[in-house]
């Protein structure tokens, strides 16, 4: 349970920006740099993010260009990078000094505010604070806990995008060489949507663009995400698609300020000039609305080729490579013009303006996060920007294709590396076939699955490798509740959040290295490697001296977890792995496709692309040709006065973390318990600008969850919309109100009313 500190009394509003980055991207990155940490670290950070023989910038998972400038970073890349690299530590000390139940009421910003951990803690069952513990007794205490389950499937073994790829690929091995597949991830919560409609439609769950193909599009389509926050340095890529003459189409609920205007904090011209206008047309949809524009899209193709057969269709790319066509374009022309309309909030204008600019363009890419794949509808929406995209054959060559912009810097990268709770049987197979045991075949929970076990005490023991699961859920009084019924908890992390204070009956704070951390074992110093958006594996090499001598590194540590806990049982040379990373890859490179020659490979500046078999025509769906599909749309339709909430991150926060309480494009500032809704849909509930609300949510199960004291914001928000932070939010979203076919919660479509707080008194 976090406190209400309620930072809203401080709000200050100001209108929102119409332009991202420019000089003060680079003032706020070096302020922020200096608060944490002394000039030299600060320049030995930033000299070093995504730099060929430097680390990978722990923020988003958007890749580096070819060329890189000696800046290859954003602001939100530094203050990522400086929150990890910061001088405050949290010592044994400091857990004397604070009891759990204390720590636990304080918010997030505070827990993460104390610094780097730097030993290992544990709290004994009715123990109120944590203590001291070594490492080797806190392995044995693991090892024993685990070995003394009834089922392995009673473990839980959850990561964050941020584990590297040798770190991964060892948690994997040993999940399931413990005996199970429980391997819950935050991409369940993130693009796992994405993976879904991808892998059926096209026969491989990633992007199939290339920076270049960024550059080289006529048409990108932006739906759904904040470039501007999320993934700055994408704006630079679009500035240069818009250099070569493409055009850019926004869709989105709120106008963000990265989508309107990007001034480039490293060139002159960004610096000094008015910068380049991105959105050349900005469609504010009504949230869940996508489905059905890309649909409507889709009619209005069918009908231009209807009217002017052969000049519109790709029909030699539809026979060749596709199956089912006649049945999606039946079902496509059969889209309801009134239902589009109320659908996406849209007028037929606006849409037949895209319409026409798709007629004018050959290679057309769409681009999409968390505003697609966090809604009930995300699988199907995403299979029908797949359609839109086969009609014209804008798959597979350059210029065109699809492009899910990963969050989490290595969240693809772990994936690859088989952290997914239902890898398919060849790749167990690989595994068991390497290692010399047999891969439990049945598929493991995911996250939303995780919580429910722990809640029904179907799971006892809890492993985080990164990450805060506790405040990444959704549902946080269940998510809460089920943890706390853990036998035993555990998290593998760098910095001190809520899923140490939200714990079971014994918990362990096991502390480590992070990206910029050097890592030196027996063999040398060590460097890992992690797969971007786009495909492209690297080297990251950490540059400072470790937050504390006592930490170990995520490989150290699982190694170590893993020779306790499985002794001789499975004949794996964990202590080899440990000393040198390179006999990690030597394995992956045996195991994982296209890492062949892993180690040579990488060892490459800028080490190596994995190539998409969809840009070869190779697509490994069952007919081995991609899928057209037939989706239908339904409208998130709220109840008369209530609205669709959606849950999205500041500019000044990491996911969970916030590092302020400002988010300066959105013009907040010094307040997170605000509530963005359009003027018109506060007067025709009595609303004013400014007033103090609870946030209630309702659903299916007639529970009523509320987030209590928010502040209105009137904010030029679609009508029907609503949007506050994460996490903040994660109370209202319900456990079982998740995406049809992927699972993931519905972190963008909460239905939700405001109700007016009494003045006290
Ligand atoms: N600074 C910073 N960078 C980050 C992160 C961070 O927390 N901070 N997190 C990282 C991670 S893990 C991820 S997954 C990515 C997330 O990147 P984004 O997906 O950009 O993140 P969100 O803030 O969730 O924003 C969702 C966007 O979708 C829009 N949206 C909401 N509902 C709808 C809808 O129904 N239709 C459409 N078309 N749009 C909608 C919202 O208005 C918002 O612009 O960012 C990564 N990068
Ligand atoms: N309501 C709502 N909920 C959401 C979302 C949303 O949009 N709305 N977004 C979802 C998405 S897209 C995601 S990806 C998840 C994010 O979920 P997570 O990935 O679980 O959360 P983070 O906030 O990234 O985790 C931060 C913690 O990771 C640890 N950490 C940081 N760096 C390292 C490292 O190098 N090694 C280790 N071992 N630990 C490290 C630190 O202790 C830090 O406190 O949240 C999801 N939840
Ligand atoms: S765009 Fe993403 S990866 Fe690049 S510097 Fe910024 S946060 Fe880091
Ligand atoms: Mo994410």
């Amino acid at each position: 349970m976090s406190t209400i500190e309620d930072p809203s009394d401080h709000l200050s509003v100001t209108p929102p920006k119409t332009w991202a980055a420019g000089v003060p991207a680079v003032a706020h990155a070096i302020e922020y740099s200096l608060e944490e940490n002394s000039v030299r670290r600060t320049a030995l950070t930033l000299l070093n993010i995504n730099q060929t023989k430097g680390f990978d910038c722990p923020g988003c998972a958007w890749p580096e260009p070819k060329h890189r400038h000696k800046n290859e970073y954003c602001e939100n890349g530094a203050k990522h990078i400086n929150d990890e690299a910061t001088t405050r530590r949290v010592t044994a000390d400091f857990f004397r000094e604070h009891s759990i139940a204390e720590l636990d009421g304080t918010s997030d910003y505070w827990l993460n505010q104390q610094g780097r951990l730097t030993e290992p803690m544990i709290k004994v069952p009715g123990g109120t604070h944590y203590q001291p513990i070594s490492w080797d007794e806190a392995f044995d205490l693991l090892a024993d806990e685990l070995r003394g389950l009834d089922s392995p499937d009673e473990a839980l073994f959850y990561t964050s995008g941020r584990l590297n790829n040798e770190a991964a690929f060892l948690l994997q091995l040993f999940a399931r060489a413990f005996g199970t597949n429980n391997l819950p991830d935050c991409s369940n919560m993130c693009h796992e949507s994405s993976g879904f409609a991808l892998q059926e439609t096209l026969g491989i769950g990633k992007g199939s663009v290339s920076l270049d193909d960024i550059y080289d599009a006529d048409l990108i389509f932006v739906v759904g995400q904040n470039p501007g926050t999320n993934h700055p340095r994408m704006l630079s890529a679009l500035e240069e698609t818009k250099r070569n003459g493409g055009t850019i189409v926004a869709v989105n609920p709120l106008p963000e300020a990265g989508l309107i205007r990007f001034k480039n904090p490293q060139k002159a011209r960004g610096v000094i000039g008015r910068g380049t206008a991105i959105a050349d047309q900005f469609l504010k949809i009504r949230p869940g609305g996508d489905l059905a524009l890309f649909q409507a899209l889709n009619r209005l193709l069918l009908e231009a080729e209807d009217a002017a057969p052969g000049a519109v269709l790709d029909h030699e790319f539809i026979r060749r490579n596709t199956v089912g066509f006649e049945a999606f374009a039946e079902h496509a022309r059969k889209a309801d013009w009134n239902d589009v309309l109320a659908a996406t909030g849209l007028t037929l204008e606006e849409i037949v303006e895209v319409h026409e600019r798709v007629l004018r363009s050959k290679k057309v890419i769409v681009c999409w996060a968390m505003g697609l794949t966090q809604q009930k509808h995300g699988v199907p929406t995403i299979r029908e920007v797949v359609n839109f995209l086969l009609l014209r054959g804008n798959i597979g060559r350059p210029g065109a294709g699809v492009c899910p912009v990963r969050g989490h810097s290595n969240v693809q990268g772990d994936r690859t590396m088989g952290v997914w709770e239902q890898m398919p049987q060849e790749f167990l197979d690989a595994l068991g076939r390497e290692f010399g045991f047999t891969p439990p075949a049945e598929h493991g929970v995911d996250s939303v699955g995780a919580i429910r076990a722990m809640r029904d005490g179907r799971a006892k023991v809890f492993v985080g490798a990164a990450g805060n699961f506790v405040r990444a859920a959704p549902d946080s009084d269940v998510t809460e509740e089920a943890m706390r019924r853990c036998r035993l908890t555990v998290q593998i992390s760098t910095k001190l959040n809520r899923s140490h204070t939200v714990c079971g009956e014994i918990a362990l704070i096991l502390p480590t290295l992070g990206r910029s951390d050097r890592d030196l074992q027996a063999s040398g110093e060590q460097f890992v490697t992690v797969e971007d958006s786009m495909s492209d594996v690297h080297a990251s090499r950490g540059r400072l001296d470790p937050a504390s001598p006592s930490l170990l590194s995520e490989v150290a540590i699982l190694c170590r977890l893993a020779r306790r806990t499985l002794g001789d049982a499975v004949p794996v040379d964990w202590e080899e792995f440990e000393r040198d990373y390179g006999t990690i890859r030597a394995r992956i490179a045996r195991v994982v496709p296209g890492f062949e020659d892993f180690n040579a490979r990488v060892a490459a500046p800028g080490g190596f692309h994995l190539p998409n078999p969809v840009n070869e025509g190779v697509f490994h769906t069952p007919s081995g040709k991609a899928v057209f599909t037939c989706n239908d749309f339904a409208m998130l339709t709220p109840p008369t006065g209530y609205l669709v909430l959606q849950s999205l991150r500041s500019h000044d926060q990491w996911n969970t973390v916030p590092y302020a309480m400002n988010d300066r494009y959105r013009g907040i500032h010094h307040a997170r318990r605000v509530v963005m809704v359009n003027p018109e849909d506060l007067a025709e509930r009595g609303l004013s600008d400014g007033e103090l609300v609870d946030v209630v949510s309702v659903w299916d199960d007639g529970v009523e969850r509320r987030a209590p004291a928010f502040r209105v914001v009137a904010y030029p928000a679609a009508r029907g919309s609503a949007a506050a932070y994460y996490p903040e939010t994660n109370v209202l979203v319900p456990l079982d109100s998740v995406a049809d076919i992927s699972n993931t919660p519905t972190s963008k479509g909460v239905i939700v009313r405001l109700e007016p707080v009494a003045a006290a008194g």
